[in-house]
């Protein structure tokens, strides 16, 4: 099916401004707008975003820009002055544009702007709410709008909503700083799919949601309550065949006339950004300077040309910034210049594309140094635009796309020294090996351009929201459990199978303070005491522990994974005679990770060990499990001893004893059965599942890949079930005397 596109971004790709009273409508710069200007419109899609100007300025003018910037299928979301500076000169550029680029020491962190950053999602998630519906593809961009999928997804439940964040994502270092945290985490979970540029920013989301949420994930794949939430890697393409093939342009050959006869026959160096601190500028400078101060010889032979945007001018860090620049190329010029010749040609402006791709034409070396970038496209743009593939890409390696453009000459912008000695290594490669390198980027920018990019997110979107359809319809609500209730309350001989930890109960950070409340307790009783139903508790924990909980109740009891089996009144009973000395073997490796391990520890049952790690650092825990799995692996086989991994338990006991095996006594010894159903949460209940007829009812609490039929997103859902099986027999019986 083809969905529709609403793309939301802070800004739209048409700018309004007012000149002399008269409304003036151009297109936005930077690559987004460009890139995906066709895109969406080819999606007959929908753009929202802010026009770019106060409403105060245009007070009684909303509806006329409205109407025409439909006409180009754009909705304006109109921002106060208030708001403009709140949240876009506050929030989103005074605290999480300084956080994510690590400039701690600039970031604000002022309640007063938090305030203002979430009314303004909310405005943009009502004016999207007018457009969209649960039909369409919604892609939000960037970290102005953190928390827009989460809102979007309260009130479109169904809608396929992407996130992309064109800007780093830090380390959980930097990330926990921020106040907000979790709820900018789950502002982003709202949507099926957040993508980033490279695979550190994924590692740095992933890193932070499990500790700061507490979500797992699997291959990127995160469980959250009640969602699967994919995460992935899209390193952002530019619009290739508009950079390689403008220098047939009349208007960028005459510029490229142009420029030369001003420059001469000096060699070009050129560097082009925003005025950003995060772009390396002064430290640029630094090593520009020490270039021609060490290299007397290319004095009068090269030429620097800065071309810098002006940008978010009203933010004090970046006033600050621009006058630095300033004094900075002053004082260049001035010790090395002569009549004739000015080291720093300086344009602070923003220059028109035939200039643009006139000077990415002209240059000899592109030095591109930001000091921290999610990608940065001039780089990209700087090799797609050379037709003769010659010309040496000098690289940050703390930009994203150092991360693909390894054939540049990557350096690091803080090493001064090195960064002047690259440039003359660029100015004097020779032209073999410029084209060799240049070739290799070329091919991969031609081929994972910006359209390319966009459609692979897109593809990706749709597939995620498809395994999410796939989760809610096994999700057991709405008709699939009135079914459910009415086959059970039919059934005259009904076995129910229960596991304890996390189907009845959520996890606590010690098992032992997991006991049951009276909740659970009177469930369990009430489904016990009705005379049509077999109860049976299939629990990992000892047989002590569900005699002192449960004994009294009078159901059936499976502890240890199945190696003890009890019925109502009966003893105990071991499931076959099973061997320990494996423990000896088991138990010292075991001591030596949770030793390794702060807040991991170990367990003993009477026919297994478990290594808890719950309450361990998140990341060393998984880290610890794996290694020792690894570890026990080579042992566990000459016992016969099989490793199970629970939610954070690893546990060893005999192989062929497990949930399933013991759930056969009741399945198949004591038959038959018109209602079987079995409830569980974790690896252990798998076999539980498997060992069931066809006609069962096996549910899984949470969601993920499982064998049960159905899902159940929390124990408390769980809880309702079982308290509506009781109150539907209890009616039956007053009805039917
Ligand atoms: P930016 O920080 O804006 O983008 P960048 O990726 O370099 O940085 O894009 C700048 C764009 O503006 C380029 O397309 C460039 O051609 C254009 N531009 C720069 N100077 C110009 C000038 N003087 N005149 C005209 N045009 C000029 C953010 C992130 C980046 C990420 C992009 C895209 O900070 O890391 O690569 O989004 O995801």
């Amino acid at each position: 099916m083809n969905k529709r596109l609403i793309i939301i971004a802070n800004r739209l790709p048409v700018t309004v401004s007012k000149r002399e009273g008269k409304i003036h409508y151009h297109p936005s710069a930077g690559g987004l707008a460009t890139g995906l200007g066709a895109f969406y419109r080819e999606k007959k899609g929908v753009w929202l975003g802010w026009p770019g100007l106060a409403s105060e300025k245009i007070r009684g003018l909303e509806e006329s820009i409205a109407s025409y910037l439909k006409e180009l299928d754009c909705s304006p979301v109109f921002l106060n002055q208030r708001q403009i500076e709140n949240f876009y000169y506050g929030f989103s550029n005074k605290t999480l544009w300084p956080l994510f680029h690590y400039f701690v020491h600039y970031t604000l962190f002022e309640n007063r702007m938090w305030e203002s950053y979430k009314r303004v999602n909310r405005l943009y998630c009502e004016a999207a709410l007018e457009v969209a519906t649960e039909e369409d593809v919604i892609w939000v961009h960037d970290y102005q709008l953190l928390l827009l999928p989460a809102m979007l997804r309260e009130r479109l439940p169904k809608a396929t909503i992407g996130f992309f964040l064109h800007i780093p994502f830090p380390s959980f270092e930097i990330f926990r700083l921020l106040p907000w945290r979790e709820e900018i985490l789950e502002g982003l979970l709202g949507a099926d799919l957040v993508g980033f540029h490279t695979y550190d920013y994924v590692r740095h989301f992933l890193s932070s949601v499990r500790r700061i949420l507490g979500y797992d994930h699997s291959l990127g794949l995160i469980t959250t309550r009640n969602r699967l939430v994919k995460v992935d890697t899209f390193p952002i393409g530019i619009d290739f065949l508009k950079f390689a093939r403008a220098a047939e342009l009349p208007e960028v050959k005459n510029e490229i006339h142009r420029l030369r006869r001003r420059i001469g026959d000096r060699r070009v160096i050129l560097s082009v950004d925003r005025l950003d601190y995060t772009k390396g500028v002064a430290e640029r400078l630094d090593a520009y300077e020490l270039f021609l101060e060490k290299n007397p010889q290319y004095r009068d032979k090269v030429i620097l040309v800065m071309v810098a945007v002006p940008s978010r001018t009203k933010v004090d860090h970046y006033i600050h910034l621009k006058r630095q620049v300033d004094e900075h190329i002053g004082r260049i010029n001035g010790r090395f210049g002569t009549l004739g010749w000015s080291p720093i040609l300086y344009l602070y402006r923003s220059v028109p594309f035939p200039t643009l791709s006139a000077l990415y034409n002209l240059a000899d070396v592109a030095l591109v140094t930001p000091l921290r970038d999610g990608m940065n496209l001039v780089a990209k743009e700087y090799i797609a635009s050379k037709r003769d593939n010659l010309g040496v890409l000098i690289l940050s390696e703390m930009a994203g796309a150092a991360r693909e453009m390894g054939e540049a000459l990557l350096v690091n912008p803080y090493n001064v020294g090195e960064v002047a000695q690259t440039i003359k290594a660029a100015l004097e490669m020779d032209k073999e090996e410029q084209r060799e390198r240049n070739i290799r980027l070329k091919e991969r920018l031609r081929r994972y351009d910006v359209r390319r990019w966009a459609g692979e997110f897109l593809d990706r979107v749709n597939s995620v929201r498809a395994l999410q359809e796939e989760m809610e319809e096994k999700n057991l609500r709405g008709i699939l459990l009135r079914r459910f209730l009415e086959d059970y309350s039919r059934a005259h001989r009904a076995l129910i199978l229960l596991d304890y930890d996390g189907t009845l109960t959520t996890f606590t950070d010690r098992p032992e303070k997991a006991f049951p409340d009276n909740e659970v307790k009177n469930i369990l009783k009430g489904l016990t005491a009705i005379p049509t139903n077999r109860v049976v508790l299939i629990s990992g924990r000892k047989k002590e522990n569900l005699d002192r909980w449960f004994g009294d109740l009078g159901m059936d009891l499976v502890a240890e994974h199945g190696v003890w089996l009890k019925e109502s009144d009966h003893p105990w009973e071991l499931i076959e005679p099973l061997k320990q000395d494996w423990k000896e073997a088991i138990r010292p490796i075991m001591e030596v990770y949770a030793d390794r391990t702060p807040g991991a520890f170990i367990e003993e049952k009477e026919f297994s060990l478990v290594w808890h790690y719950r309450k361990a650092e998140p990341e060393l825990g998984v880290t610890r499990a794996r290694e020792l799995k690894d570890a026990l692996l080579n042992i566990t086989e000459n016992f016969n001893l099989t490793i199970l991994e629970g939610s954070k338990v690893i546990e060893v006991k005999p192989a062929n004893i497990n949930k399933g095996m013991a759930a056969m006594r009741w399945i198949t010894n004591m038959g038959p059965w018109d209602f079987i159903m079995a409830v569980g949460d974790d690896w252990t209940d798998e076999d539980l599942f498997e060992a069931l007829p066809q006609e069962a009812y096996s549910i899984k609490v949470g969601f993920g890949l499982s064998k049960a039929k159905f899902n159940m997103d929390s124990p408390h859902r769980v809880r309702g079930l079982l308290k509506e099986m009781i109150k539907v027999k209890t009616e039956k019986g007053r009805s039917e005397p």
